[in-house]
């Protein structure tokens, strides 16, 4: 179903008149890039139950399993590059201050489209951090290696075992992002991009956003649960959708 010129007009003039505007986003961002989602019927989890491999008692259990299922992400991601959507963001947030990114993605293709200062809620796919968390090593450091060397690999500092630096389920988020996308919710306009909204805290956000009086957008050409809390929903996939409404708002 087309998107009605309405919603999309009544969303640039919010955005014209914003001095904030805070875009949080999802797997969905990225989908067109061809990285999987976690679910629906290509998503990741189709075939493996999250609990069996995004949580830390999975990979107490089996981190050789754990490690080979982001091998294979880190290879499948490696070989995907960013979409329209995330250069529309990476393109608007260059214009000057006001547009803040918040994302649950551990892919890295919002910063490979050239974004800064992006809030990461649940890590990067592309940090590695030790599991027994040795007091020698880094919170987290950078391994871009594609695919491992090792599996599992070990920390460089303590020679332990390392593991994904991502958020698993059951885990507390950075409290410094955290503490910046709180802020950062507060805002004039909140948009929530391809993301199934059903993952705390993330998903939260959105509220925080209403409570403080902002006009609240949401860019999915599915239903989510907060699909009937948004002022607007724009059912259309986000590549296609933040083209149109950046072109709307700052036309060459
Ligand atoms: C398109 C599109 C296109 C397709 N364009 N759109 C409150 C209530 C209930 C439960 C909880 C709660 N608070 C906490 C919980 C527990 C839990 C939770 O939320 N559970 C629910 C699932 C029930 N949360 C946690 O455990 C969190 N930790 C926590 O709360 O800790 C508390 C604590 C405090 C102090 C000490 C200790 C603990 C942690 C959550 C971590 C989530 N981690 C994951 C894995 C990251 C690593 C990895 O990638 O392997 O993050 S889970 C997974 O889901 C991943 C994602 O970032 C996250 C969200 O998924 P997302 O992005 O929404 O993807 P999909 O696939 O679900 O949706 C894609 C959408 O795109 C769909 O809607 C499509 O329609 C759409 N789409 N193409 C636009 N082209
Ligand atoms: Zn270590």
């Amino acid at each position: 179903m087309p998107v009605e010129r309405d919603a999309l007009d009544q969303v640039v003039a919010r955005l014209r008149s914003a001095k904030s505007v805070t875009v949080l986003t999802g797997a969905g961002v990225s989908a067109a890039s061809g990285v999987p989602t976690f679910r629906g019927p290509e998503g990741l989890w189709r075939s493996f139950k999250p609990e069996d491999l995004a949580t830390p008692q999975a990979f107490r259990r089996d981190p050789e399993l754990v490690w080979e299922w982001y091998d294979w992400r880190r290879q499948r991601v490696a070989a995907c590059l960013p979409n329209r959507a995330h250069e529309v963001l990476a393109a608007w947030a260059a214009r000057g201050p006001g547009l803040t990114v918040i994302t649950q993605n551990v892919d890295g293709l919002h910063e490979r489209a050239g974004l800064v200062d992006v809030i990461r809620l649940h890590g990067s796919l592309w940090e590695l951090s030790c599991w027994s968390h040795c007091r020698q090593s880094p919170e987290s450091w950078r391994d871009e290696s594609v695919p491992l060397v090792q599996i599992p690999p070990a920390c460089p500092w303590c020679h332990g075992l390392a593991r994904p630096a991502v958020v698993w389920f059951g885990e507390a988020l950075d409290p410094g992002q955290v503490a910046r996308a709180d802020a950062a919710a507060r805002c004039d306009v909140f948009m929530v991009v391809g993301t199934s909204s059903v993952v705390y805290p993330a998903a939260g956000f959105l509220d925080l956003a209403r409570a403080h009086g902002a006009f609240t957008v949401e860019i999915n050409p599915d239903e989510t649960p907060v699909t009937s809390r948004v002022d607007v929903a724009l059912r259309a996939p986000a590549e296609t959708i933040l083209d149109t409404l950046v072109t709307g708002l700052h036309p060459s």
